[in-house]
């Protein structure tokens, strides 16, 4: 997937661009179809919902250019068992078939409870797996490595920056994996719907199951029982037991107003209130699901909001939600209580909110947020919710990070021709202390602190790329581990602890 030159804004005008919407029916598709059947459906599903190849519907597709599309089906995939067809198919079956790819399917896919049921495994007996970890490495400060080129992780044992356990992941996972309370099991979201449980401990999977065909992402209750996933395929929310992954209940998107379910943004847990937040995208509304429940099922409070939410966070102590919409042009301060708009800031770029920060700033919290359009990071005063300052930087960027032990605040640029740029801001002066270029045009991005803050880990985000590990405090290189294409990366303290500086 190349983002260089798109942002969120004109995401949706990738999926326009793709070939024609309707459905697969004309002849020419028809006989498109049986070349799908006879070539694609082994590894892909009959129906294109995924088999040990990912889902091939329109909804799978929406980041990926038909042109690239088109590229894999000649050419095959990389460390993949997709082979190119370049001898097999004509170039005109291949156009065809890639226009049949981007197209909805005849009949809407569907995917009921028993799919999820049966799509359920445990890969590990739970009895011969060790409640103390069978590695020496400091538990608290492993990171879960994702790299997208491949699609595998490792953990990596963060005092001596070495992997301890190397793995495939489900296609295309994304967003943050979110862990138990205790750190010891991870869990990972694809974009395909599957979703894993894998143990720190053992270091072996334990459990998987596909909880839709497309999935935003998934938190984990703070008392460790639930996995909530927000799906935008079939719409909709999915709770599972975070024992052995079952379902537990799905949770319909619709509404009165709104009789078709909506789509999921995103959810979140909020440790002090005990309850999962989700943004909708279709309707605007922000649930709250608790979830000190004794039993299932579990009921949503709906909280109506002014305009629909791209993209949120949280104050600290979770009383409020900071939103990004798109309708409003701007940043939104909502009270999660009343659902009483607090605060309307007119931002000028598009804040990517999901990775805004909080520090303390001469004794005072701030938030700062990059911006996917605009080459700008916002920083408020968290309190007034004021703007104090926008730093300008060499371009739109992703992510943000940082640690309470070190003074640096860090900041990618994500689009445009500086990507190879990481920025390091002086987080009292708010000025860029620095701009490092690792590695001289290759993506640097999205950036995770050791648990003691003393070093941090960085992706060049290439399939010849690397994690680069730096002092926190000098900013000398320490360590360089080739990777392909290492996306995001969680220190197991700092997320469990939902330390400053990281994100949800
Ligand atoms: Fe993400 C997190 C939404 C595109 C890499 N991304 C998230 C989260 C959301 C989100 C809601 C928080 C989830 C969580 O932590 O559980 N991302 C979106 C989009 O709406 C967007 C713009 C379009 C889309 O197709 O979904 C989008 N994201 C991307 C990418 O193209 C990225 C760069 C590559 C990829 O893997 O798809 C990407 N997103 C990430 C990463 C995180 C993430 C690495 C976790 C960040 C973290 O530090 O927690």
């Amino acid at each position: 997937m190349r983002l260089r030159r798109s942002c969120l804004a004109i995401l949706p005008l990738i999926l326009a661009s793709s070939p024609a919407s309707a459905a697969t029916t004309s002849p020419d598709l028809a006989t498109t179809g049986q070349v799908y059947q006879t070539h694609c459906a082994s590894c892909h599903g009959t129906q294109r919902l995924g088999g040990t190849g990912p889902a091939l519907l329109p909804e799978s597709l929406s980041r990926l250019r038909a042109a690239e599309a088109r590229e894999v089906i000649l050419h095959g995939r990389p460390a993949s068992q997709m082979t190119g067809f370049a001898t097999i198919l004509s170039p005109q079956d291949i156009d065809r078939l890639v226009e049949y790819l981007y197209k909805p399917t005849a009949t809407p896919p569907r995917w009921t409870d028993a799919d999820i049921r049966a799509s359920q495994r445990q890969i590990t007996d739970p009895a011969t797996l060790s409640d103390t970890p069978r590695h020496h490495a400091n538990p608290n400060n492993l990171f879960v490595v994702v790299q997208a080129g491949d699609h595998t992780v490792d953990i990596l044992d963060g005092d001596r920056f070495e992997s301890l356990a190397h793995f495939p992941s489900h296609f295309a996972l994304h967003g943050g994996p979110k862990f138990s309370p205790d750190g010891r099991y991870v869990y990972f979201a694809s974009r395909d719907g599957w979703i894993s449980k894998y143990d720190l401990h053992n270091l072996v999977m334990v459990s998987e199951i596909r909880a839709g065909l497309n999935t935003r992402n998934l938190a984990v209750s703070n008392d460790g029982r639930w996995v909530l996933v927000g799906n935008t395929l079939p719409a909709g929310l999915v709770v599972l037991d975070a024992r052995d992954l079952s379902l537990v209940q799905r949770i319909d998107t619709a509404t009165e107003a709104h009789p078709d379910p909506s789509r999921v943004s995103a959810v979140y847990t909020a440790p002090p209130r005990d309850s999962f937040i989700v943004a909708l995208k279709d309707i605007p509304e922000v649930w709250e699901i608790a979830y000190d429940v004794a039993s299932p099922p579990f009921k949503p409070r709906r909280l109506a909001v002014d305009s629909l939410l791209d993209d949120f966070s949280f104050s600290p102590d979770y009383r409020q939600l900071i939103a990004s919409s798109r309708q409003a042009k701007g940043m939104e301060v909502i009270d999660l209580d009343t659902g009483a708009l607090i605060k309307h800031i007119a931002l000028p770029g598009m804040p990517h909110l999901g990775s805004g920060i909080f520090w303390k700033r001469h004794g005072r919290l701030v938030f700062a947020t990059p911006n996917i359009s605009t080459g700008l990071v916002s920083v408020l005063d968290a309190q007034t919710w004021e703007p104090i300052q926008e730093i300008q930087t060499l371009g739109p960027g992703f992510f943000m990070r940082s640690h309470v032990n070190s003074p640096y605040a860090w900041t990618d640029v994500f689009f445009g021709p500086n990507i190879e740029a990481v920025h390091v801001i002086d987080k009292q002066s708010l000025e860029i202390a620095r701009t490092l270029r690792p590695m001289p045009g290759k993506n640097a991005a999205h950036v995770e602190f050791t648990h003691d803050g003393r070093y941090l880990l960085l992706s060049v985000w290439d399939p010849e790329g690397a994690l680069i590990v730096y002092d926190s405090k000098t900013l000398q290189e320490i360590k360089r581990i080739p990777m392909n294409k290492p996306s995001g990366k969680y220190n197991v303290g700092n997320k469990i602890e939902f330390a400053e500086g990281t994100s949800h």
